[in-house]
């Protein structure tokens, strides 16, 4: 390091606390007698932001210096949460900061707690994208994230009388001192307008609307503080402020209207996961950080390199899932609008730069945009576009309509991102397997070597090391500090999985963690829970696929069998649920409501008590996930077979010692691999079993039927035992369950309560839960976000990385 005024690691705790009151004073503006809390943690993450500067330029200048390929995570999504206390823990300045806090007489939980959450996307897909860079750091990776700074994130989710209402999120409301605005960076991005066809395949495009693309960059240290990246987020800005004209002519209103049009691009994260619902606004985001950031990228590509032909061997562009994959059409017009290429040229280079994850197979998720939107809002993409399906079509004559970019008047963003790239990749090896079979059957059979599987994975600095400190301190003593880099490492629990010391102190850690997740219940939802039943715990996005209602009803009739036989030793449980509706998702909401009557109903039988309790905090986000996985004893991971294209929770949780009771999905067949069958609850209908019976036509009536126990609860809610104040109101979820039940949880109903009630005996026989926790930590090596990352770089970017 070569600045002179770069700020290098603090001696003591001395010194951070007196940078600290530095910034309190010079950067926020405040005596100790004033500041707030906020301004306490303002200052604070200035004092660890100067340590990470100096290091983020080293990094830049050595891949400058190297010349080596870039990698380029385009993603809708990324899922941040809090960045103070990562940041802190990746330079390995944690005891410090706190006792330097302390010193200040500021509580150091509190501090922490005070950020709010960063929540730029919905679920899996952007809390994933998050994990990668906090890898791509880690393993000296160079690499960029590119994605928008919307104003507001995912929604807050609030509960009023037990149903779901959204409030706008604003994490922007203070100062977000991560982020360093590049004012010099800014890309003019266009929408609209009309084509001119100029000389060969080349035309110019004039577009009626134009929004200006700014930068903001926000550092990712990877561990130790070793390697630092970039995350880019574009924000919309208008080209003029305001028009002065109009300003003038007293129409002060009017003459800011073209410019908040503008600044809605970047205004709000759609929260709807589930249905692309073809909006226009919708693309116009997809194009404006896409187009962004492949122009940012070709700029700095062209800055040092001359040859645009050598494109493919310096970068590498991952689309994550086809919210970018406008991108194939805009680096093919780039290059021939702009560059002189002829089209095969360009279209051979495109895709030897472009790669495309898959995130789901659902049919109704993929995206498509109707021809007449895209012609209004890209016409020059759309040309490209229909250029790129004729070249496919000549060359596999005979190919499949279901391998067609355009079809029926839409353009099917997935296949034209299949066709786009260089590799194509499912998240799991069940989820890839059946890409192959499945959704890209015919244009994987066209094109053999493109699919590859990369499972996904989470990064353990964040889901053990600093959400867990309990555990954290238990490995570094029992196998060393190295699992934090090399996860692998935690294979030598297993020689302690059957040591009595290792288990009282691994029961231990987690009994702590669910005491103080007890504690936080309380204060947040007022239900007071017994920190020694089991904590059961399915936290993700309210989905019917992922089958909440399965769990649930399983807790209703759970709830009659412990009327029934008050006297039978039972054991006692906690379900905890988290997780947010799309906001028009109406099932999905109903299946919040049916959750909190039915734990109304639960929690307040005096003839229950501490057997069972039905937990639901509202709002769950990153930060309530670093607090729930720590305490957890159960992960449910039970969606239909065939449906959770990977999952990433499941992995958080098995890490933090949870054993998991799950179908065979997605990334729950790999970890039934590495914890063995008999560390697993393992039940229901597997994937091709789903599929048989959909293709014969389910009935459920007979699986009804056959379980009283269902049937009970079933009827129940028909005749609203749970909703006394509305008897009907949760007919629609009776009608699915017994006539379109198309994500099969009557069929699955039996073997989970089979399942579950195997569980209530294994909790019993503690010794043996503590062999299977701990069983589950040591084979969580593969499910790293490092492993996944040095697949990607070796199977799909073949990019170097290390130090
Ligand atoms: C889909 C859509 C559809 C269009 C409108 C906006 C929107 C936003 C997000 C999505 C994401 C659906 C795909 C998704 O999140 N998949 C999840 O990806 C995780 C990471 O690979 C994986 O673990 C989950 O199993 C998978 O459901």
């Amino acid at each position: 390091m070569n600045f002179r005024h770069a700020v290098s690691r603090p001696a003591d705790a001395d010194e951070l606390a007196d940078a600290v009151l530095n910034h309190l004073t010079f950067s926020i503006g405040k005596t100790t007698d004033t500041a707030t809390l906020s301004d306490w943690r303002l200052a604070l993450t200035h004092a660890i932001r100067d340590m990470v500067v100096a290091p983020w330029f080293d990094s830049v200048r050595q891949v400058y210096k190297e010349d080596r390929k870039r990698v380029y995570y385009l993603s809708m999504e990324f899922l941040i949460g809090r960045l103070l206390e990562d940041a802190i823990d990746n330079l390995g300045l944690g005891e410090l900061a706190r006792h330097a806090m302390e010193k200040h007489g500021i509580d150091w939980r509190e501090v922490l707690d005070d950020e709010p959450d960063a929540a730029l996307g919905n679920g899996g897909l952007g809390r994933l994208a998050a994990c990668f860079l906090d890898s791509m750091s880690t393993v000296g990776l160079p690499a960029h994230g590119y994605g928008i700074r919307y104003d507001h994130g995912l929604f807050r989710q609030g509960f009023h009388d037990g149903w779901q209402v959204e409030e706008a999120e604003e994490w922007l409301r203070q100062a977000h001192p991560w982020e360093f605005q590049r004012r010099e960076v800014q890309h003019r991005i266009g929408f609209g307008g009309s084509v001119r066809t100029t000389e060969g395949d080349a035309a110019e495009w004039e577009p009626e609307e134009v929004v200006i693309a700014a930068a903001y960059d926000t550092p990712v240290p990877g561990w130790g503080g070793r390697w630092t990246n970039t995350l880019r987020l574009w924000s919309a800005k208008p080209e003029r402020l305001f028009e002065l004209d109009r300003f003038n002519r007293g129409d002060f209103v009017g003459a800011a209207a073209p410019a908040i049009l503008a600044q809605t691009i970047s205004r709000v994260l759609y929260p709807d996961d589930t249905t692309p619902q073809g909006k226009e606004l919708r693309l116009k985001q997809e194009y404006f950080f896409t187009a962004a950031s492949i122009r940012d990228l070709l700029r700095r590509f062209v800055s040092d390199h001359k040859d645009l032909r050598e494109l493919p061997n310096k970068v590498a562009i991952q689309l994550n899932d086809t919210h970018p994959a406008i991108a194939v059409a805009e680096l093919v017009r780039l290059l021939i609008d702009r560059h002189g290429m002829s089209f095969d040229e360009a279209f051979e280079i495109s895709r030897g730069t472009l790669h495309y994850t898959n995130h789901t197979l659902m049919p109704e998720a993929l995206e498509r945009w109707s021809w007449d939107l895209m012609s209004r809002v890209l016409p020059r993409h759309l040309q490209i576009i229909e250029k790129i399906n004729r070249r496919h079509e000549q060359e596999f004559p005979d190919r499949p309509e279901s391998t067609r970019i355009i079809d029926h008047g839409e353009i099917r963003m997935g296949n034209l991102a299949f066709v786009g790239s260089c590799k194509v990749n499912g998240v799991s090896a069940l989820h890839t397997d059946l890409m192959k079979r499945t959704v890209f059957k015919d244009l994987h059979e066209l094109h053999p070597e493109r699919i590859v599987n990369v499972t996904n994975g989470v990064t353990p600095r964040r889901w053990i090391n600093t959400c867990n400190g309990r555990l954290r301190d238990l490995l570094n003593e029992t196998v060393g500090e190295g699992w934090i880099t090399d996860l692998d490492k935690l294979e030598r629990l297993r020689g302690h999985a059957t040591q009595k010391s290792f288990q009282d102190a691994l029961w231990d850690a987690k009994r702590i963690n669910k005491a103080s997740l007890s504690n936080w219940m309380l204060e947040h939802t007022g239900v007071g829970v017994d920190p020694d039943a089991m904590f059961d715990v399915q936290i993700k996005r309210i989905h019917e696929y992922k089958r909440q209602l399965l769990n649930i009803l399983e807790a209703a009739a759970l709830y009659n069998e412990i009327r029934d036989n008050p006297g039978k030793d039972w054991t006692p449980r906690v379900k905890l649920f988290g997780g947010k509706a799309a906001p028009g998702y109406q099932q999905a909401k109903l299946i919040i409501k049916l959750i909190n009557d039915i734990g109304k109903k639960i929690n307040e039988d005096p003839a229950i008590g501490d057997k069972l309790k039905i937990v639901f905090p509202p709002n769950y986000n990153v930060s309530m996930a670093e607090r729930l996985i720590p305490a957890a004893d159960l992960s449910e991971q039970i969606s239909t077979a065939g449906m959770e294209a990977s999952g990433t929770g499941n992995m958080k949780l098995s890490m933090n010692g949870a054993l998991t009771v799950g179908t065979l999905d997605g990334a729950n067949v790999e970890i039934r691999e590495a914890v063995g069958p008999e560390n697993i609850f393992i039940f229901g209908k597997t994937a091709d079993e789903v599929n048989a019976m959909r293709d014969k036509g389910y009935d459920s009536r007979p699986a009804i039927e056959a379980d009283e126990r269902l049937a009970r609860v079933i009827t129940q809610i028909e005749r609203g035992v749970f909703s006394p104040d509305d008897p009907g109101r949760f007919r629609a979820i009776g009608d699915t369950l017994r006539h379109h039940d198309w994500f099969m949880v009557t069929a699955d109903f039996t073997s989970y309560w089979t399942v579950q009630r195997r569980i209530d005996d294994a909790w019993k026989d503690r010794r043996d839960w503590l062999r299977k926790s701990t069983i589950n930590i040591a084979g969580m090596g593969r499910f790293s976000s490092d492993r996944s990352i040095k697949n990607y770089a070796d199977y799909v970017w073949e990019a170097e990385y290390g130090f």
